[in-house]
């Protein structure tokens, strides 16, 4: 059911599920693959709630957790099958937009007599035998916490790390449109008098390697400005990563050191990969339609973000993709890509 907090709905919803954490003895949860940090963040922070309440919790992961979130208290407590022999009360399925993601998972989620499915998105409805599906929640953290305060069991400090993380990382760590009066109220009480908040940032954001960090140089250093700043554009050969030893994954999220720059409308990056394909990763700032862009080359995406694989050499590329933006962008521009 799609219901909004705060609300008596909401409230019986809550409750509801309530009853049904006190009652059961064995419970597990579930989350969408490659777990990010509000997936396992609610995961665990229902498992330490488990633990606080005296209640069994198996917490079900069939993939390798990224870095940013393994630290976590009860991280490798992880498994990949359901005990044979347990009779399962109860089952949380944090986050699952799109079902065809979800694989065996969802078989997996109806072993159990009752089936909650807490979610942040509206993508599939009437997946649990009690739902709670709220847009206006910044995260699944978030509502696991309306329902986790509301026991009167006292939330230990690792369910309150889980949250938090979850929270934070969800709403980047508390920039994006989501950081709403609520999620910042909860992150207060989560933060309560003993979780170190510049510690839990390091080791999310400022984690990273060396390699990375010259890889991303080497992006910033060929940034390349057209039409008037409008369009900024960069890009990696093969023997970039070959020189440097960096590995692709490395060169993630590079394309932000080029959409934040003042004045821009798009930025691109461009990546030459085995094959003589060239990856195109577009990022727009506003008016730009990147994902309509993207899709005259086979690609797609968001508006705001999309991305496109074409054959040629990186000039030949670059030159064709930087004056589709050109022409694309707002009226009064001029193109001189
Ligand atoms: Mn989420």
């Amino acid at each position: 059911m799609n219901v909004s907090w705060p609300s008596p709905e909401y409230d019986r919803q809550i409750d509801l599920i309530c009853d049904k954490l006190k009652g059961a003895r064995n419970i597990f949860c579930i989350a969408h693959p490659y777990a990010d940090g509000d997936a396992l963040g609610s995961q665990l922070a229902l498992y330490h709630w488990c633990l606080s309440a005296g209640k069994n919790c198996v917490v079900l992961n069939f993939d390798a957790l990224p870095e940013q979130i393994s630290w976590l208290p009860g991280a490798n407590r992880c498994r990949a099958d359901l005990p044979e022999d347990i009779n399962f009360d109860l089952a949380f399925l944090m986050e699952t937009t799109e079902a065809r993601r979800m694989g065996e998972r969802v078989e997996f989620f109806k072993r159990a007599a009752t089936t909650v499915h807490l979610d942040h998105h509206i993508g599939v409805t009437g997946l649990g035998t009690i739902n709670i599906l709220e847009e206006k929640a910044s995260s699944t953290c978030e509502i696991l916490y309306n329902i986790l305060e509301r026991t009167g069991i006292e939330l230990s400090r690792d369910c309150r790390e889980a949250l938090y993380v979850g929270i934070m990382t969800d709403t980047g760590n508390f920039r994006f449109n989501n950081s709403t009066p609520r999620a910042h109220e909860v992150a207060a009480r989560l933060i309560g008098n003993d979780l170190v908040v510049d510690d839990i940032y390091k080791i999310v954001y400022e984690n990273t390697n060396y390699l990375r960090v010259v890889i991303h140089g080497t992006v910033m250093a060929r940034a390349r400005s057209f039409n008037d700043g409008k369009v900024v554009a960069s890009w990696l050969a093969l023997d970039d990563f070959t020189r440097t030893g960096a590995a692709e994954v490395d060169a993630d999220g590079a394309i932000r050191n080029l959409s934040c720059i003042k004045g821009i409308e798009a930025a691109l990056l461009f990546k030459e990969v085995e094959g003589g394909k060239i990856k195109v990763s577009f990022r727009s700032t506003g008016q730009v339609d990147v994902m309509e862009i993207s899709r005259k080359f086979n690609g797609g995406g968001h508006r705001n973000a999309s991305g496109a694989q074409i054959d040629g050499s990186l000039e030949e590329v670059m030159h064709t993709v930087v004056s589709a933006v050109a022409a694309a962008l707002p009226p009064g521009e001029i193109c001189n890509a």
